[in-house]
Order: C-alpha cells, then sequence, then structure tokens
C-alpha cells in the first residue's frame, strides 16, 4: 500500500462542485444536523407532495425499522424523464452503444425514452401488472431494459433484474421468490461477440414451479426461439396496441423500488429490497457529486444493469440528474482490448467509471491499445467493485488518465444503494488502494473484531460498521426481515454490519481490506462460497464440499473447491470438467470454480465443523502459518491436502 496522495489541482477544484472547504462544511452539517441537511437536500429530486418528515431510524437488533422521507409522495420514472421535458426534451439521454463495433449506435432523446417508457408501462398493465406487483427484468444491455425499470416505476411495479448470465435455475429461483407475474426478456442476446439464449433460459426457468407467469420478449436478434404454449409476448406486437399516455403513479417515498439479490455468507441469495425516495435522492446525489458531474457531460458506467452499479450509475442517478448515459451491450476485450477506449473516443466520454478486474485485464494487454484512442475528453475516473491494487491504479491513472484526471475510488454494495466511502475529486487527495473518506451524511466505524469495541482513536483496524442510516440504505430483505437484522444488525449491536475489514490510516483515510465473512469476489461480483458448495453437492457423484476464496491476478479473488466425491467415485480430469459445467448451469458462469482439488476428507474439529480458515491457507498456497490444528478430528488429512494443492 503506498501512502503517496494525488490531490486534485487547483483548476480542476475551482470548478468542481464542491472543494476541500466545501466538503468539509457540508459533511460536518450533514452529521451534525441531518434532519436541516436532508430536509435541503431531499428536494434535489421531485416531489408530488413534500415530505415534512425526514427520518425515521430505529438500528436495534429486533426492532430495526428505516425510514426517510416517510411522509412524502413522488414518482421515480417521472423524475427520470417528465422532469426533463421541458428544459431538455431534445437532449440525449441515452446513449446505445451495440455489441459490434460495426452496428449503429443509438442515440435517445428524454422525450424519446419519456415516449418508450410510457408506452412499454401500458404494456405491463395491459398484461395485468400493477402498482406493488413484481416483474422479473433479464434482458442484456439494451435500451429496453432502461425502459423496463422506469415502465415499473412509473406504475409503481417493483422489478427485480436478474444478471443476464444468470441460469435458468439461478433466474427460476429469483422468479419464485418475489412471485413476478411478469418477466421480460429477449430472444437472444449477443456479448462479446457470442450469444446467450436468453428466451430459452426463462422457457427452462419457468418449466419447474412456476404457474402463471406471463413472459415478454424483445425482438434483439431475431433467432429461432421456442415459444411457450401460452403466456408469451413479442414486445413489438404489444406495443402497437398501446398510447403514450401513462400518468405515473403517486407512490409513497417508502414504497419498494426494486428488489435485487445478493449473495451472503450463509444460505441462498437474498433479496435486498430499496424504496423510492431515499434511494432516488442518493443515486442522484452521489452521481452529481462523486463524478463531478455538470450539466452536457457524457457519463459512462460500464457495468451490466443486473448489478446495483448499473441500477444506480447507469440508470436511476444519472436519468435523475438530467445527465446522458452510455448503455453497453459489449464487453472490454471484444473485438480487441481497445474498445472501451474506442467508446470513449467514439462518444467523447467524460467520467468513466469501471471496476479494478478489467482495469488489470486490459493493463494485461499493454498500453498500445490505450494509446491509439484520444481521450482528451475524459475528466474524472472511477473504480468500484473491490480493492484497487496500487499498480492498477497507477496505470489507470498513467495511461488511462495521462495523470491528469481525479479517479475516485469508490466503497458501497448492493445494499447501500450508491457510494459511502469514495473521494470528490475536486476536494480529495487520492491515495491509490484508499477509498478515502465518508460521503455527506455518512458515519463509519472500525470496530474490533472481537469485542465490537468501537475504535477511538484515528489510526484503527477492524470491521467496517456504519453508526447512522443514509437515505439509500436497503430497507429489508424480501419477505425476511429478520433475515435483515440477523445479517447487518445482530453481530454488533447498534450498528450496521458492512461484512467487510478494514483500516484506518492516520489521515482518516479508510482502506477496505476485503470481506471478513464466507462472501468472496469474483471480478467484482459477490459470490457466496455456500451458494457454491450446495451446487456442487447437488452433484449426484458429490459427496462434500468446501469452497474458499484465493488470490487471483486478474480478478482478484478466484474460486478454489475441495470436493469429496461418493464411495466409489474416482476422480478424473473429465469428472472435474462436468463439475465446472455442472456448477454454470446451476449458478452461472461466473460461479464456475477456477480450481477443483479432491479432496478424500476435510478438515473438521471434533463437533464436526469444517475449518475453513485452513482450507484458505492451503488455497492461498500459505500453509506455513496453519495455526492452531489441536482441534481436529484428524489431522493426517491436512498433510493430504498440502501435499496435492491446486495453486502453486
Ligand atoms: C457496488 C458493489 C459489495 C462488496 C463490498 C466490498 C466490495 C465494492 C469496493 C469494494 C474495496 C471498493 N467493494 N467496492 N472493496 N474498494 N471501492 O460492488 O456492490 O456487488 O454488493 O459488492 O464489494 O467487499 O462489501 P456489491
Amino acid at each position: 500500500m503506498s501512502d503517496k496522495t494525488y490531490p486534485p489541482s487547483a483548476e480542476f477544484a475551482a470548478k468542481a462542485h464542491v472543494d476541500a472547504a466545501r466538503y468539509d462544511e457540508m459533511y460536518a452539517a450533514s452529521v451534525n444536523d441531518p434532519d436541516g441537511f436532508w430536509s435541503e437536500h431531499g428536494k434535489r429530486i421531485d416531489w408530488i407532495k413534500p415530505f415534512s418528515k425526514v427520518k425515521d431510524v430505529n438500528f436495534d437488533f429486533g426492532n430495526v425499522a428505516i425510514k426517510w422521507f416517510e411522509d412524502g409522495t413522488l414518482n421515480v420514472a417521472a423524475n427520470c424523464t417528465d422532469r426533463h421535458l421541458a428544459t431538455r426534451g431534445d437532449q440525449t439521454a441515452i446513449i446505445w452503444e451495440p455489441d459490434e463495433p460495426g452496428d449503429e449506435a443509438q442515440h435517445i432523446t428524454y422525450r424519446q425514452l419519456h415516449e418508450n417508457v410510457c408506452k412499454m408501462a401500458n404494456v405491463f398493465k395491459n398484461l395485468g401488472v400493477g402498482k406493488g406487483d413484481r416483474v422479473v427484468i433479464y434482458l442484456p444491455m439494451i435500451p429496453e431494459a432502461a425502459y423496463a425499470m422506469l415502465a415499473c416505476a412509473r406504475i409503481g411495479a417493483i422489478h427485480s433484474i436478474v444478471f443476464a448470465g444468470f441460469s435458468p435455475d439461478a433466474l427460476g429461483a429469483r422468479i419464485n421468490g418475489c412471485d413476478a407475474k411478469l418477466v421480460i426478456t429477449a430472444d437472444t442476446a449477443p456479448r462479446g461477440g457470442r450469444k446467450t439464449k436468453l428466451k430459452d433460459n426463462v422457457n427452462q426457468a419457468l418449466l419447474h414451479d412456476v404457474d402463471d407467469v406471463k413472459c415478454l420478449v424483445v425482438k434483439r436478434t431475431g433467432d429461432q426461439i421456442a415459444w411457450r404454449s401460452e403466456g408469451d409476448y413479442w414486445l413489438h406486437e404489444e406495443i402497437e396496441k398501446v398510447d403514450a399516455d401513462c400518468p405515473p403513479e403517486e407512490m409513497s417515498a417508502e414504497d419498494p423500488l426494486f428488489i435485487l439479490y445478493t449473495s451472503g455468507s450463509t444460505g441462498q441469495p437474498k433479496g435486498v429490497v430499496h424504496t423510492s425516495g431515499g434511494y432516488l435522492v442518493w443515486a442522484s446525489m452521489t452521481h452529481q457529486y462523486t463524478f463531478d458531474y455538470h450539466d452536457g457531460d457524457i457519463f459512462w458506467c460500464t457495468a451490466d444493469v443486473g448489478w446495483v452499479t448499473g441500477h444506480s450509475y447507469i440508470v436511476y442517478g444519472p436519468l435523475a440528474n438530467g445527465a446522458t448515459t452510455i448503455m453497453f451491450e459489449g464487453v472490454p476485450t471484444y473485438p480487441d482490448a481497445g474498445r472501451f477506449w474506442a467508446v470513449c473516443e467514439k462518444h467523447k466520454v467524460n467520467q468513466f467509471y469501471t471496476a479494478p478486474t478489467a482495469i488489470r485485464a486490459l493493463m494485461g494487454q499493454g498500453n498500445d491499445f490505450v494509446e491509439k484512442y484520444d481521450l482528451s475528453d475524459l475528466k474524472v475516473l472511477g473504480t468500484v467493485g473491490e480493492p484497487i491494487n496500487p499498480e492498477a491504479w497507477n496505470w489507470y491513472n498513467e495511461v488511462v488518465g495521462n495523470g491528469k484526471r481525479p479517479i475516485v475510488d469508490t466503497w458501497w454494495q448492493t445494499e447501500t444503494g450508491g457510494h459511502l466511502i469514495t473521494p470528490l475529486p475536486g476536494a480529495t487527495p487520492a491515495k491509490p488502494g484508499s477509498a478515502t473518506v465518508p460521503f455527506f451524511g455518512v458515519e463509519p466505524v472500525v470496530l474490533e473484531t472481537e469485542s465490537g469495541k468501537e475504535i477511538d482513536s484515528t489510526e484503527a483496524e477492524g470491521v467496517l460498521c456504519l453508526k447512522d442510516s443514509w437515505p439509500g440504505q436497503m430497507r429489508t430483505v424480501w419477505g425476511d426481515h429478520d433475515r435483515f437484522e440477523a445479517t447487518y444488525f445482530q453481530q454488533y449491536k447498534g450498528y450496521y454490519f458492512s461484512g467487510d475489514g478494514c483500516r484506518r490510516d492516520a489521515d482518516g483515510y479508510y482502506w477496505i481490506t476485503g470481506r471478513v465473512d464466507d462472501v468472496i469476489n469474483v471480478s467484482g461480483h459477490r459470490m457466496g462460497t455456500a451458494e457454491v458448495e450446495s451446487a456442487l453437492v447437488a452433484h449426484a457423484k458429490v459427496a462434500e464440499a468446501a469452497v474458499v476464496g484465493y488470490p487471483h491476478d486478474i480478478k482478484g479473488q478466484g474460486i478454489y473447491a475441495y470436493v469429496t466425491l461418493m464411495t466409489g467415485e474416482e476422480p478424473s480430469d473429465d469428472l472435474r470438467k462436468e463439475l465446472e459445467t455442472w456448477v454454470r448451469s446451476e449458478i452461472g458462469p461466473i460461479a464456475k470454480p477456477d480450481l477443483i482439488q479432491w479432496a478424500p476428507g476435510l478438515p473438521k474439529t471434533r463437533s464436526g465443523k469444517i475449518m475453513r480458515r485452513i482450507l484458505r491457507k492451503i488455497a492461498e498456497n500459505d500453509f506455513g502459518s496453519l495455526g492452531d490444528t489441536s482441534t481436529l478430528a484428524d489431522p493426517g488429512v491436512v498433510d493430504e491436502l498440502i501435499e496435492n494443492r491446486m495453486n502453486r
């Protein structure tokens, strides 16, 4: 970790929304008088009925309740479309860049966006979707994904986006999990020159357990697809039947806007619930300040709308701010490793936001791919998803940013709705690898891991918690408020527990050290080790499995699986491939184990608990310091595992 600092230039700071002095002033106001601060900043969005109550929050385990702006009413879609018609109806809202560089990009104005959203909302209504109903969105990165999100918001339906890389089983579980009435998908989805059969996946997902779920299909490629016997509709046919008049539903600030499933340390993924008012205030405010977004700027977040980053920084934040936001259908390395920079040049991108894993992968391809392109429009660079190693930070800064663009390393989570710890580009001197300081209204604390005691000294190391709420905080787990409380409020009483470890340095800067629970971070995607394990043991030849993360040069962490076979089954390379394919089909390609080690036995305590600490060490190829192994039922198992370790 380097402690070299990179302060914003005086020139940048002078034009920025927030400079250092203003940050101090606003931050102090936000924590000293949250009600006053948020009653002011809550007005940044349009309310139908203004709120009079700002905040009502209880973090006490057993009684956790979080409400912001609760008596206000609004419509989120109207804030992202109608609101801009008078002032910027002809400005581009969305630039869509297709997978094939030769195919034409689309520029969708705010007026067109409004019309498309209203029409899609009317289609949803015709298919029986109303306020409070759930709609699953299983789409590639096409404008219809944004229309569908906003169409739900317009009529008060709750969307749950499932990343198009998830398998039919994972999709089915999410459709069931929220009792969706409608799934919207596409025929097939091109990405990186290959195609995913989305409609086929939906058909498979809807085979089991799911009745009465309608399916609306966007014609993306025109590829041949199979139709179910009933309940399937083409979007382009249904659109013909509706007009563009769809009054926005008046929603309460605390009505749910969306559900988004994310992995945790135990069990299956949980449905994170975000509500309308606080979330939109948070997404739009962080978008404006963290990226120092100004009117007329072209903003590009390379995430997929299937992840929270796409929700907050492709759709809701930018569109609430009247920004021009880019939606990119492809991948960073297709047709070659210059694609990001080609798109930046082509669309004159001003703010560029991506993940460390992409930066590392592109860094490995050499500087020529970057230097070919004119990146002079770039003003701010951002990263998200995992800690960024200083080498990647330096490359991003020097090669992409030409040493002149501030880098914002934004720490946040699906649960937090938007950035919590991040530099502001005109205010905060950056330190490579540190997410730096809290955003307005955010009060991070470092607790001693074991005792849970708050560490008062500036320099601290332990687990990262939040002392109080912020408007963008998740409100509950869909259908399971007890799980919400148990996951985030039980272990450290009175705080929101992030699941991350961190260090605070002498300047009060936060350095996220990674998850302290059984969640691993693979290419910036969260994966519960328990999920991969349950997929593995669902295979007929597998008796037991234990999954841990290990350091991976590009992905940040790789998936390392220890597998014990059923008696009579023989390990082989074919079986290894079979298990890889199996996990892909159970969850999706992102969950495929990178390394599988055959384990005749797993290290267990006498009470039968798997000692993951030891498995992690072996996977990290760091078995010199295994610590106390005296409680193991059979210490011999460990020597065998070390002997045959896969990561050397
Ligand atoms: C937005 C998003 C959340 C987890 C989080 C942490 C890791 C995200 C980070 C970071 C270090 C950053 N994380 N941003 N770690 N520095 N700038 O990624 O949400 O998918 O829910 O993941 O990602 O471990 O707890 P999500």
